[in-house]
C-alpha cells in the first residue's frame, strides 16, 4: 500500500534518519527533525533516565516530530518503552526483534510504531501485531542486519503487507530514494550519510573513515553467532575473522565486540573499535549540515522522479 509517509508522521520530507547507537543523539535527531525529516534517537547504549534526558533535550531544540528507537536486544528495553510512553513521543521505531508485546502500550499512548523487518515473514507478523508502517531493511545497512538485499526485500514486503513500507539499506542519495520508490517504498531510511552531518557528535576519525571508504570496505562480523553486524574492515574485524576461523565460542566473540562501538564513536579508535557503516559509505564524501543533506537528497529525488522517461 502506498500512503504518504509525510502525512502519517506529520513530517515534510519522506526521509527517516536511521537510529545508530552512540551516534544518533539529541543533537543529530533535533537537527534532522528541524530540517523536515524524522530524526530518530538511538537508545541501545543508554538507560531510561538517559532516554528521558535526551527526549527533553530534543524538545528544547525543536517542536517538530521525532522518533525514539527501541533496540529490542537491550536489557533496558522494558524501562525505555515505559519512559517513551510516559513522554508520549510521537513515533517509535524498533530493531533487532519483535515489538509485539509492547504495541498495546504504544497505541494507548498514541505512538506510531515503525518496526524494522529484515524479511517478508517478519514484516507480516509486524502487520498482524499492529504496526503503522514497516521498515524493510536490506543487508547493505550498517550494524545488525538480516540476510537479503534492499533490492530483493522491498518489493516482496510491499506485496506482502497492506502497510506503507519504508526502504532502508544502501540509500545515501536521491537516486537510491528514487530506486526504492520504484520498488513501492513510501519512505526512505538513511543512516550512514547522517554520520557525517555537522550536527553529528561522532569522533572526527569516524567521520573521516566514512568519507574515505570505498565500495568494498565493509564486512560483517559475528555471522557465526546469528547476529551479523556490518562494519568497516579494520584490525578488529581481522581479529573476528581469525577467531571465527578457529571456531571460537560465542562468549569469546561477544567479549571481543563488547565496548567496541563506543571505542570507535567516542574515542575515535577506528582500528580497534567497531566502525558500523552501510555499504553505501563509498558514496558519502563530504560533511554537510542535516538541512543541507535533506534538501540535497529531496531535490535530487524530485528531479529524477519528475523527469522519468520510458
Ligand atoms: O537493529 C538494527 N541495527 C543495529 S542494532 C545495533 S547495536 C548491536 N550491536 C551489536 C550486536 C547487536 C546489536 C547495531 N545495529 N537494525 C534493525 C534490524 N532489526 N536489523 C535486523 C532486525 C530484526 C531482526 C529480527 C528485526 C526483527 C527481527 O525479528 C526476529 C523475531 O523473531 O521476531
Amino acid at each position: 500500500m502506498y500512503l504518504d509517509i509525510c502525512d502519517l508522521l506529520s513530517i515534510q520530507y519522506p526521509i527517516i534518519q536511521g537510529a545508530m547507537a552512540w551516534i544518533s543523539d539529541a543533537g543529530l535527531v533535533s537537527a534532522v527533525s528541524e530540517a523536515g525529516g524524522l530524526g530518530v534517537l538511538a537508545t541501545g547504549h543508554i538507560d531510561a533516565e538517559g532516554c528521558i534526558k535526551a527526549i527533553k533535550e530534543i524538545r528544547e531544540r525543536t517542536n517538530k516530530p521525532f522518533a525514539v528507537n527501541i533496540m529490542l536486544l537491550s536489557q533496558q528495553a522494558d524501562s525505555i518503552v515505559k519512559a517513551v510512553c510516559e513522554q508520549k513521543v510521537p513515533v517509535v521505531t524498533t530493531g533487532a526483534g519483535s515489538p509485539g508485546k509492547y504495541i498495546k502500550m504504544f497505541k494507548e499512548s498514541n505512538i506510531k510504531v515503525l518496526p524494522v523487518a529484515p524479511s517478508v515473514a517478519i514484516a507480516k507478523r509486524m502487520e498482524k501485531d499492529g504496526a503503522d508502517a514497516v521498515i524493510a531493511e536490506g543487508c547493505e545497512s550498517g550494524g545488525h542486519i538480516g540476510k537479503i538485499t534492499t533490492m530483493a526485500l522491498v518489493p516482496q514486503v510491499v506485496d506482502a503487507v497492506n502497510l506503507p513500507v519504508i526502504a532502508a539499506g544502501g540509500i545515501a542519495d536521491g537516486r537510491g530514494m528514487a530506486a526504492a520508490r520504484m520498488l513501492g517504498a513510501s519512505g526512505f531510511q538513511i543512516g550512514t550519510r547522517f554520520i557525517v552531518a555537522k550536527e553529528c557528535s561522532v569522533h572526527q576519525n569516524y567521520k573521516n573513515r566514512i568519507i574515505k571508504a570505498k565500495d568494498i570496505d565493509t564486512t560483517t562480523t559475528g555471522a557465526s553467532t546469528g547476529h551479523p553486524v556490518r562494519v568497516i574492515k579494520n584490525k578488529l574485524t581481522r581479529k573476528f575473522d581469525e577467531l571465527e576461523k578457529n571456531n571460537a565460542s560465542a562468549e569469546e566473540l561477544d567479549a571481543l565486540g563488547r565496548g567496541a562501538l563506543r571505542k570507535a564513536v567516542t574515542d575515535g579508535d577506528i582500528e580497534n573499535g567497531s566502525v558500523m557503516s552501510g555499504q553505501i559509505a563509498g558514496l558519502v564524501n563530504k560533511e554537510q549540515t542535516a538541512e543541507e543533506i535533506i534538501k540535497e537528497l529531496f531535490e535530487q529525488y524530485k528531479n529524477i522522479i519528475c523527469n522519468i522517461k520510458i
